[in-house]
């Protein structure tokens, strides 16, 4: 399987607009719990650095661009978010890091669970135990 999988979205927009839709089990490929964005993030400043032992999640950038880097602990990929119509599908087990956030950069992240921290690998060291031995 590719580490970096993309989900498209059709735009839905006319001469007013752009709008788009975004349904659980449908074009996102998983029941949706949880909705987050962030936004004020600086180009010097990345996030993530870590994993999740259950929660898969579609991260899309509505507005501006980041880099996003996946670590499955074999292979290590990076891929550009900049457009509204193509999401990154980051499955569970997998390390993110989120770099370059442009100016006016809003990432919107659609997850199959709620919050819980108790999901969250935050060492790089024991995310490649897990991997290794699961
Ligand atoms: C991920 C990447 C793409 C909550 O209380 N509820 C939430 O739903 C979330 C997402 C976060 N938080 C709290 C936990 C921390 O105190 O908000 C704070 C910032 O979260 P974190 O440092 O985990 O943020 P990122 O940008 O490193 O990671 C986030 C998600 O947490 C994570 O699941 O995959 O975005």
């Amino acid at each position: 399987m590719e580490l970096i999988q993309r989900v498209q979205f059709q735009p839905l927009g006319d001469a007013r607009g752009e709008l788009y839709a975004l349904e659980g089990l449908k074009n996102i490929p998983f029941e949706i719990k949880r909705i987050y964005f962030m936004r004020g993030m600086h180009a010097d400043s990345p996030r993530g650095f870590h994993a999740h032992v259950n929660l898969k999640q579609v991260a899309i950038c509505v507005t501006g661009r980041c880099r996003m880097v996946l670590d499955d602990g074999k292979r290590r990929e990076s891929t550009i978010l900049d457009s509204p119509s193509s999401g990154l599908l980051i499955g569970n087990l997998v390390w993110r890091e989120m770099h370059d956030f442009s100016d006016d950069c809003v990432l919107l992240v659609v997850a199959s669970q709620y919050y819980d921290e108790s999901d969250y690998i935050r060492d790089y060291k024991d995310f490649l135990k897990r991997v290794i031995h699961q």
